[in-house]
């Protein structure tokens, strides 16, 4: 069975390593969001494309759901020494190595689907990991500061120096409209059996993929099953902040609000948390075949159950 994943960062990657062992003769195609991609110390940083590979390929810091194992901070540390910020951002020494070898290949000429590619032979995620476009996309977010200015942020300094402790006015992919989709993206979206939107952020994350002109309409016309699964559990996310995205865009943070944020022209179907049971007919009555099953990635097992469900739904949509 082959299966397509839009995946964003901790919670697409974790959700990613429950369904390779729900269905480990699946062949799996991730295309990542490069809208938290940031430039720092003149290396291309790639958090949800790293996410993923590390995840996958155990070298991920499973507290964090970001970053290598086993890190060490000593050259931000001596970056902090020459006054050379940001500060903010987490980048340990291990992860650098990545940094350093994807922007040399990029300074080569090669494209980041090339890059994404090399780096994965190292890590054997499992899966075919596709940044969702070669071309550069950026999502920066509209604050008011509390000096009252407005401004527009790059989303990190937005997600990890403010912690989303401001409303996001706006959420701009900034150069989504401009980008192509990337080799293989659009392939892989064709010859899917079965397109899954994991638990990622429903907006700077999936939204992110589906706002690169020619993505959304092929899933829409792929003609086979598209199954989501709730980021949003009893009207909070399960982790990170979506609720503040979710607000910029006005969309509630619920799980039957971000299925209709989708729409039935996406979606088929959607599973949302038993505790969000209530919220079944609402979902259905939008068009979208709904069931509530547990939704928290306690572990891999759990994940797996998820995954299980979400095929088994694609099965019935498609009957
Ligand atoms: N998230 C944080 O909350 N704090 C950090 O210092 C941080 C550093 C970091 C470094 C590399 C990387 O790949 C991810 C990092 N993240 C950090 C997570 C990142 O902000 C998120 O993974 C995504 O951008 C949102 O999914």
């Amino acid at each position: 069975m082959r299966i397509v994943v839009l995946a964003g960062g901790i919670g697409g990657a974790r959700f990613l390593r429950g369904l390779k062992q729900a269905a480990p003769e699946a062949d799996i195609t991730v295309i990542g969001n490069t809208g938290d991609d940031i430039h720092l110390f003149g290396l291309k940083v790639c958090p949800d494309l790293d996410t993923v590979m590390y995840t996958l390929g155990g070298g991920i810091n499973e507290e964090q759901g970001w970053g290598r194992t086993d890190e060490s901070f000593r050259v931000k540390e001596e970056l902090a020494a020459y006054g050379v910020g940001p500060e903010w951002f987490g980048l340990g020494d291990r992860d650098f190595a990545t940094h350093i070898v994807r922007t040399q290949m990029l300074s080569a000429g090669y494209p980041l689907s090339a890059v994404t590619e090399a780096l994965c032979t190292r890590w054997n995620p499992g899966v075919r990991l596709l940044p969702m476009s070669d071309d550069r996309v950026e999502t920066h977010v509209a604050i008011t500061s509390d000096d009252g200015e407005r401004k527009v942020i790059h989303f990190q300094e937005y997600w990890v120096k403010l912690r989303a402790s401001v409303a996001a006015e706006a959420i701009v992919p900034v150069g989504a409209d401009q980008a192509k989709p990337a080799p293989g993206v659009l392939e892989a979206i064709a010859e899917a059996d079965v397109i899954v939107f994991p638990p990622s952020n429903p907006v700077v994350s999936v939204g992110t993929i589906l706002a690169v002109p020619g993505i959304r309409e092929a899933i829409a016309e792929a003609g086979v099953p598209v199954v989501g699964l709730s980021p949003i559990v009893g009207n909070a996310p399960v982790r990170g902040m979506a609720d503040k995205v979710l607000a910029a865009i006005g969309v509630p943070a619920t799980a039957a609000a971000v299925a209709a944020h989708y729409g039935s022209g996406l979606l088929d179907g959607w599973l949302v948390d038993t505790v969000d049971a209530g919220a079944v007919g609402e979902v259905e009555a939008a068009g979208i075949r709904c069931r509530a099953v547990p939704l928290l990635m306690t572990d891999t097992d759990a994940t797996a159950e998820m995954a299980r469900q979400a095929l088994a739904l694609a099965g019935e949509v498609r009957a």
